[in-house]
């Protein structure tokens, strides 16, 4: 299979323009995009999506999970499909880039497919993940890992938002539950282009990140059991105080993650305390603890020091301590074949490139499970993400699609 021609690339300012026009919708406070799984704001970026696509001659499907699937027809319609995939749900607080630029770096591709007439033997197919973040409904990467067979659809289904509300509700809400069975679909390979996410790219003055593996990640579910009383008039010796176990549980996650470096992270983003009143010492403290390595070994060993120091620490001050994994997946090492045309295409392309682990998860890390995939990373400034200030340039933006159109052409065999 011959690779494509080096002066092969995307439409730059077609593609900016696509991610400043998904951009308005769903838009944060400051910038960025709050469009969260599920939210009349998604609803609202996948229909704009479907319009994209079905004008670039795509044909829409969507599984029971509500992920989206366009298909580019190949002249083989046996072969299996070459998928280009990321996800279009951000962040309370999140970027432009994170995962949309995957989606439609994708959507990129098959329309410059489009303006060349170029024709492949496997279709190709562009999706959708639905709930990639599990910022509303955890875990993270939910309908990927349904697709993959690591969870049920009923374990999905029932998934809880902060106010009680299930994602089989929201799903039916906004009228994008899916009729096609999730996992069904049979892949010849994946790829996914994603921002970095981290500093490595943009300090090393390198425009293409060479996928090869992505770190394994625990999130970890506390629910401390304390005991209201008045912040003012209950005695220090008194009080049955959860907030100061979830500090020094905090502390000691930090400690931890510390001692593991190098290639470890640790922390916690999301706390509730009930009732959450300014004067009374909270009865419960619910936080999902998130440690992460790309060594397997360093990863288990600190998932078993945090589960046992933790109950420690609640025990010395009577706190009651409940911990309940809510998130897993273990280092993923992607497909050799599919990394090395990655590396090679950006080597043609002229691109500087590196090879980089990724620190973030995302859905290849679940499709990894049932087909050969890769994925392809660009710079993000100052390696900031999962903000509201999250940014690129057009350039970076252009090269990762340019990476990704060889790349995908060569999976899925140019025949004119
Ligand atoms: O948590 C992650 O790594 C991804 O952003 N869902
Ligand atoms: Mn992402
Ligand atoms: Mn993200």
């Amino acid at each position: 299979m011959p690779a494509p021609g080096e002066n092969l690339r995307i439409d730059s300012a077609r593609l900016w323009d696509s991610l400043m026009a998904m951009a308005q919708v769903g838009p944060g406070v400051a910038g960025g995009n709050n469009r969260q799984t599920l939210t009349d704001a998604d609803a609202e970026g996948r229909a704009l999506f479907q319009s994209w696509c079905e004008a670039a001659g795509m044909t829409m499907g969507v599984d029971a999970m509500g992920t989206m699937f366009a298909t580019r027809a190949g002249e083989d319609a046996d072969a299996l499909p070459v998928y280009i995939g990321s996800h279009l749900d951000t962040q309370p607080t999140g970027g432009k880039y994170d995962g949309v630029l995957g989606v439609l770096g994708g959507l990129e591709v098959i329309r410059s497919m489009n303006d060349l007439g170029i024709r492949t033997r496997h279709p190709i197919v562009l999706t959708n993940w639905a709930n990639e973040e599990g910022a509303r409904f955890a875990p993270a990467m939910l309908a990927s890992g349904v697709f993959a067979g690591v969870h049920s659809l009923d374990y999905a289904y029932a998934r809880k938002d902060l106010d009680g509300k299930t994602y089989g509700e929201e799903l039916a809400r906004i009228g994008w539950k899916g009729g096609e069975e999730v996992g069904a679909r049979k892949m010849h390979a994946y790829f996914e282009y994603h921002i970095e996410q981290g500093p490595i790219l943009e300090a090393a003055e390198k425009t293409i990140g060479v996928v090869t593996h992505c770190q394994g990640l625990w999130w970890l579910e506390f629910t401390l059991t304390g005991r209201e009383a008045h912040t003012g008039s209950t005695p220090m010796d008194m009080r049955v105080n959860a907030g100061l176990a979830m500090a020094r549980i905090f502390e000691m996650v930090q400690e931890v993650a510390i001692k593991a470096q190098p290639g470890a992270v640790g922390g916690v983003g999301q706390v509730t305390f009930t009732p959450n009143s300014r004067n009374v010492l909270p009865g419960k403290v619910v936080f999902t603890v998130d440690i992460r390595s790309p060594d397997q070994a360093k990863l288990d060993a600190m998932r078993a020091e945090v589960e046992a120091r933790a109950p420690e620490i609640c025990a010395a001050l009577g706190v009651g301590c409940d911990i309940e994994p809510v998130g897993h997946f273990d280092p993923v090492t992607f497909a050799p074949e599919l990394v090395a045309r990655v590396r090679e295409a950006a080597v043609r392309l002229g691109y500087g490139h590196m090879d980089i682990i990724s620190g973030a998860g995302h859905d290849a890390c679940w499709a990894a499970r049932v087909a050969p995939t890769t994925m392809i990373m660009c710079p993000c400034v100052g390696g900031l993400s999962h903000n509201e200030a999250e940014e690129i340039s057009p350039e970076w933006a252009a090269a990762g699609a340019d990476v990704l159109l060889h790349a995908v052409l060569e999976t899925a065999e140019v025949l004119s």
